[in-house]
């Protein structure tokens, strides 16, 4: 099997929240997982400037895939991301104070942009291992979404594969099993 590498990110803490799950069990990956080498990166909650990082650690690694990791705290099941929307739009504000209404992430790109990555297998394998996941087709309009579209647009063309999953909060699912989700997920890439 070829050695592949990896980047994985996953954000800060937002909102009431004190800890992100998202970066909790992106840190307990081992790094090694299968043919996957990770490099492992914990993002600001902040619109464009979370995106304009995770890329430039791509632009000097050069991975095969950027997996980005978000809470999505009012869902229930692990949810891989089929699509990124061209819209900013949230009630609350990015951890750097800035509301956004019905903003476009880029004005000069497409309404939306579809996963580079197979999240229907990687679904599929985050269910064969007992924890609850669904494909799903809307990452929000929040800074998640923003993450994602922002990397679908910059690696639109360049053999850079990316895609988004979104975990619950840990008292809705243990880290545990968002850490076996996450693994599923990468061995099925
Ligand atoms: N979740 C938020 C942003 C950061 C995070 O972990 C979201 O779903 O947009």
């Amino acid at each position: 099997m070829d050695a592949k590498t990896l980047l994985i990110t996953g954000f800060e803490p937002f909102g009431t929240e004190d800890r992100n799950p998202s970066w909790e069990a992106v840190n307990a990956l081992p790094a090694q997982i299968g043919q996957w080498t990770l490099t492992k990166l914990r993002l600001p909650v902040e619109y464009g400037r979370a995106a304009a990082i995770a890329a430039s650690v791509a632009d000097a690694l050069r991975p095969d895939a950027v997996l980005c990791v978000g809470l999505a705290a009012g869902r229930n099941e692990v949810t891989p991301e089929a699509v990124g929307l061209n819209m900013r739009d949230a009630s609350i504000a990015d951890n750097a104070g800035l509301l956004c209404a019905g903003d476009p992430v880029d004005p000069n790109g497409p309404a939306a942009i579809f996963s580079t990555l197979p999240v229907r297998a990687m679904t599929e394998a985050i269910k064969a291992q007992g924890v609850p996941a669904r494909l799903s087709y809307t990452a929000g309009t929040y800074v998640c979404n923003d993450l994602l579209y922002s990397l679908l647009l910059r690696f639109l063309d360049t053999p850079v594969r990316v895609a988004f999953i979104h975990v619950p909060l840990e008292r809705t699912l243990p880290l545990s099993d968002s850490i076996r989700a996450l693994t599923a997920a990468i061995e099925a890439i």
